[in-house]
This record gives structure tokens, sequence and C-alpha cells, in this order.
């Protein structure tokens, strides 16, 4: 695959990396942290604003943790129209601010979230998949690039489920480059101590632009957790869906 230099020598992945690195945060990932959606996109985002701003929208109301009546806890909406030619298609959305971070150093093995799958004909595929590393010491190339899990099927439901997706290094999958300017996994353990986005999307396979999908999507509560030891148990348990406790009216 051919390198894209530009008069200074610096190729495209290190360029683009050099770029977060500058444009990141001092914040650091730290275990716990969890994102709640009270205040905000929380720099979850979708590429150009305007793609953000067409499909991806906090809810007030009807989050995993809202009342009988589904009043209360806002949450993350997101959705994509696979007829669309340009953004929006699909149901791919990251974060490069709080995500940002020493994995491995923070302890952080998983991380999990709730979901709900609103689409009433699509079952999702949700991966989660991280990109980051260091420039090696040509400083030409990256070290680490881009993994996924594996997938999660989320059928279409009335309630919130719980996911753990692990990012232990033998669970993670390197996934193709989705654009020229990332740089496919190479070194999962350098990506996991330099992660410079986070994100989530749905793909049958392991790609890190994922695919075009019409489809909705709730998102709530997205929390760096180490991974619970008995889930890490599971010989093909890279993931693993828990029942979401509900304030439900079982009226209803
Ligand atoms: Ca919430």
């Amino acid at each position: 695959m051919p390198n894209h230099s530009n008069d200074t020598g610096i190729t495209a992945p290190v360029f683009a990396m050099l770029c977060l690195l500058l444009s990141g945060t001092a914040q650091a990932v730290s275990l716990g942290q969890i994102d709640t959606f009270g205040d905000g996109l929380q720099g979850w985002r979708m590429g150009f604003s305007q793609t953000t701003a067409d499909h991806m929208a906090i809810i007030a109301d009807g989050g995993p943790d809202a009342d009988a009546d589904g009043i209360g806890d806002s949450y993350l909406q997101v959705n994509s129209d696979s007829t669309e030619p340009f953004g929006g298609r699909r149901l791919t959305f990251f974060n490069t601010d709080q995500w940002q971070g020493d994995y491995t150093a923070a302890g952080i093995t998983a991380i999990a979230m709730d979901v709900k799958n609103f689409s009433p004909n699509e079952v999702l595929n949700l991966r989660l998949g991280i990109n980051g590393g260091f420039v090696d010491s040509t400083g030409t190339s990256i070290i680490g690039g881009t993994f996924t899990t594996s997938r999660i099927s989320l059928v279409s439901s009335p309630n919130w489920t719980r996911v753990v997706f692990s990012l232990l290094p033998g669970d993670l999958i390197a996934s193709d480059v989705g654009k020229s300017s990332n740089t496919p996994g190479n070194d999962v353990q350098a990506t996991l101590a330099n992660v410079w986005e986070l994100r989530l999307l749905n793909s049958a396979t392991a790609s890190w632009a994922g695919a075009p999908v019409t489809a909705t999507l709730g998102v709530d509560n997205i929390q760096a957790v180490p991974l619970p030891p008995a889930l890490a148990l599971f010989a093909s348990g890279l993931v693993v869906l828990l029942p979401r406790r509900r304030k439900q009216n079982l009226q209803s």
C-alpha cells in the first residue's frame, strides 16, 4: 500500500496522528469514567458538524434509568440512512476527547454501555473501534493502528440492554483502514497504550468505517470498566449481553 507523503516527508497516518495529538485535550481516560448524556453530546460526533447535527441528538426522556412512565434520563440517539449519498449513511460515530489515553495504564479492559435498537426491521452488529499508537523510529509510520472488538448482535427491542465490549488484546481484531490516513492494526498493545479515537459502529465484518444501514440506535452510560472476571472466562465471550435492570411499568 502506498504511503501518502507530502513535502515534509510525513506520511498521511503520521500527519493524522500529529493533528489529533495537537488537537487533543489534556484530560486522560480513567477507569470508571462514564458518559451519561445529561449535558449534550459529550464530544461524540459523526465527522462533519452538519452530519452530526442531522444524525445525532440528545433525547430528554426514556433512557435506561427513566421512571415507570418513561420520564427522565436523557440519552444519545443516533440514526443513519443508507440511501444518503454522503455523510450519515453509516451508524458510525466517534470521540477524540475524553476517551483518549493509555487504556493499559488506566486498567481499562472493557467498555460497558446501555444500548437500544429502535429500528423495527434491522438487526445491528455493534462493534467498538480504537485507533492509536505511536510514530515509529523512522518517523514515517504508525505502530498501533485500527482495531475493533467482536460484534454484538442487537435485535430491535423496546428495552435497553447492557453490553460489555472486551478490550483484552486477544479479543481485538485488526480492522481495515477505512480511509488512507489510517493505519490498519499492526500492534494492539501500542494502540491500547495510546488511544486517540474511540468509535462505535455497525458492521458484520471487522470494518473501521462500518456498513451503510438505515437504523436508529439509543446509547447511554458509556463507561470504562475492568472486564468482569467471570466474563473473561468465556472462551468465545468477547462480548456478553447482560439484562438491563429497568424501572419498568409492569402493566405496559
Ligand atoms: Ca443518561
